[in-house]
C-alpha cells in the first residue's frame, strides 16, 4: 500500500490540543490507516512574523486513496476544525500538507509532490525523520542532508 505522510500544523485555538484532536481524525480516513506520529514540536513561525509559535507534527498513513484523495480528505477535515481561509499564511487552527506520497512526483495546479518547501523548514524535517529515518525526498536527497541548512530555525521537542 502507498505511503503519504502528512504535516500538521496549528497556531490558534490550544494547538496542542488541535494537534492531538487532528492525530485523532486522521485515524479515522478511509481506506487508510495511522501508521506513526511524530512528537509534537514547538517551533517559531517560518516566512511569517508577529504570529504565535506553532505547533507541528508530521504523520504517516498507509492509503489506497491517491494522492488527490487524500489531499480532498485532509481539507475536509481542516474545514472540520473550523479553518478559515481569511488570507495566505493566516493564523490557523489546523493546517494539513501533505508532504510526500510514496516517491511520486507531481505538479499539478491543486497539488504538487514532494511537497516543495518541505525540505527547508526544520518544523518538517525534524518530526518526518523521527518517523521515517530514511526518508528520501524526490529531486532532493536523503531528507537528513537538509538538516544543516535548518539548523537556525528554532524547534523545541516536547515531552509527551
Ligand atoms: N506553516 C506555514 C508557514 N510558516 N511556520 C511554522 N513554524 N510552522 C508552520 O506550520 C508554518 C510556518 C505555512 O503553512
Ligand atoms: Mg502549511
Ligand atoms: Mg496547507
Amino acid at each position: 500500500m502507498p505511503l503519504a505522510h502528512v504535516a500538521l500544523g496549528a497556531n490558534l485555538d490550544d494547538p496542542v490540543a488541535q494537534l492531538h484532536a487532528a492525530l485523532q481524525a486522521l485515524t479515522g480516513l478511509p481506506q487508510s490507516r495511522l501508521l506513526r506520529a511524530s512528537s509534537l514540536y514547538r517551533t517559531v513561525p517560518v516566512g511569517i512574523r508577529g504570529q504565535p509559535d506553532f505547533i507541528n507534527a508530521v504523520a504517516v498513513l498507509e492509503t489506497n486513496l491517491t494522492p488527490q484523495a487524500v489531499l480532498a480528505a485532509l481539507f475536509a477535515v481542516e474545514e472540520q476544525f473550523g479553518r478559515r481561509r481569511d488570507f495566505h499564511h493566516a493564523p490557523r487552527t489546523l493546517d494539513l500538507d501533505l508532504l510526500l506520497y510514496d516517491e511520486q512526483v507531481i505538479d499539478s495546479p491543486q497539488l504538487r509532490l514532494p511537497h516543495p518547501r518541505m525540505h527547508l523548514r526544520a518544523f518538517v524535517l525534524a518530526p518526518l525523520l523521527e518517523i521515517t529515518p530514511h526518508c528520501r525526498i524526490p529531486g532532493r536527497g536523503l531528507a537528513t542532508a537538509w538538516l544543516p541548512a535548518v539548523s537556525m530555525q528554532h524547534i523545541e521537542r516536547l515531552t509527551a
